[in-house]
């Protein structure tokens, strides 16, 4: 039998070297990813603390002009509440001297009615008169004065008759006692008119018929004046069925305006200028 010697001299050696010794060519590859890992964590936990920062300031940024909104409401509605209070004062001061007042209204108000009754007492009293004088002045009327059921107005006395007349007859009907049918200048007359209608009609003196221009019936020239009309007014419509022609008369529709109808039947009301006396007509209009 052979033992086979093996001297391990060198292995030994050998290995010693291989445990104690770095292998001497570490490639910079190898470096790199070393290094690489904790790089990377480091900068992605840099970037997340950033952004998280970031967040927050915008964040406070946001919660900051929220609490300053907060602070301007607050302000605000304490002066909201502050000028409602001054208000709430205001009205109750109001209503307190509404209060004081009533009592004094109400004694102006008695006052008036007393001052109205007088004011138709001293109209029935002139009426009196008239009627007096009329009697002894052997039925003439006097300068002032407006027979029994006539208005005076300014310086004309004014009757608004309910009978039913064409436009011609209650012109007719004027002549014959002593008057003509309205001829409205001034706007006095206009509105003292148009505020005695009660919902009616009434014929005024002013007409187309004789020239084809509107003129009133003591023939003086009609200057138009479309606001006194109704709207489309005048039209000289002929569909009216009453009879030939067109319309060339001119009535006080009940809403104050003027209006041209076919000069058949209608309503009549009239005045009488009180300053000449008995000499001055009446004005009918329908
Ligand atoms: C009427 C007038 C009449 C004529 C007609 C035309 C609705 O009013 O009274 O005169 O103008 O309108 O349609
Ligand atoms: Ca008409």
């Amino acid at each position: 039998m052979t033992t086979e010697y093996h001297d391990n001299t060198e292995d030994d050696s050998s290995s010693f070297w291989t445990k104690e010794t770095p292998p001497v060519s570490l490639s910079g590859v190898s470096r790199f990813r070393r290094w690489l890992f904790p790089a990377l964590t480091a900068t992605v936990i840099l970037i997340v603390i950033i952004a998280v920062g970031a967040s927050n300031t915008s964040a406070s940024n946001r919660l900051w002009s929220l609490e300053k909104s907060m602070s301007n409401m607050t302000e605000s509605m304490g002066a909201a509440q502050q000028l409602a209070k001054d208000a709430a004062k205001d009205v109750r001061r109001l209503s307190f001297a509404v209060e004081n007042n009533k009592d004094q209204l109400t004694l102006v108000s008695e006052a008036l009615k007393q001052l109205s009754a007088l004011d138709s007492i001293s109209k029935a009293v002139a009426n009196l008169k008239c009627t007096v004088e009329h009697l002894i002045n052997n039925g003439s009327v006097a300068a002032g004065c407006c027979p029994l059921g006539w208005e005076l107005s300014g310086t004309s006395c004014y009757l608004f008759s309910r009978t039913t007349l064409p436009w011609q007859e209650a012109r007719d009907w004027c002549n014959a006692h002593e008057s003509h049918l309205a001829i409205l200048i001034t706007d006095e007359e206009w509105d003292y008119v148009t505020s005695h209608l009660s919902g009616a009609f009434f014929w005024i003196g002013l007409t187309d018929e004789r020239t084809g221009k509107w003129e009133w019936v003591n023939q003086t020239p009609y200057i138009m004046n479309r606001r006194r009309w109704r709207p489309g007014q005048p039209d000289s419509w002929t569909n009216h069925g009453l009879g030939p022609g067109d319309e060339d008369c001119a009535h006080i529709h009940s809403d104050g305006r003027l209006n041209d109808l076919h000069c058949s039947p209608g309503c009549a009301t009239s005045a009488r200028d009180t300053a000449s006396g008995a000499e001055e007509g009446f004005s009918v209009f329908l």
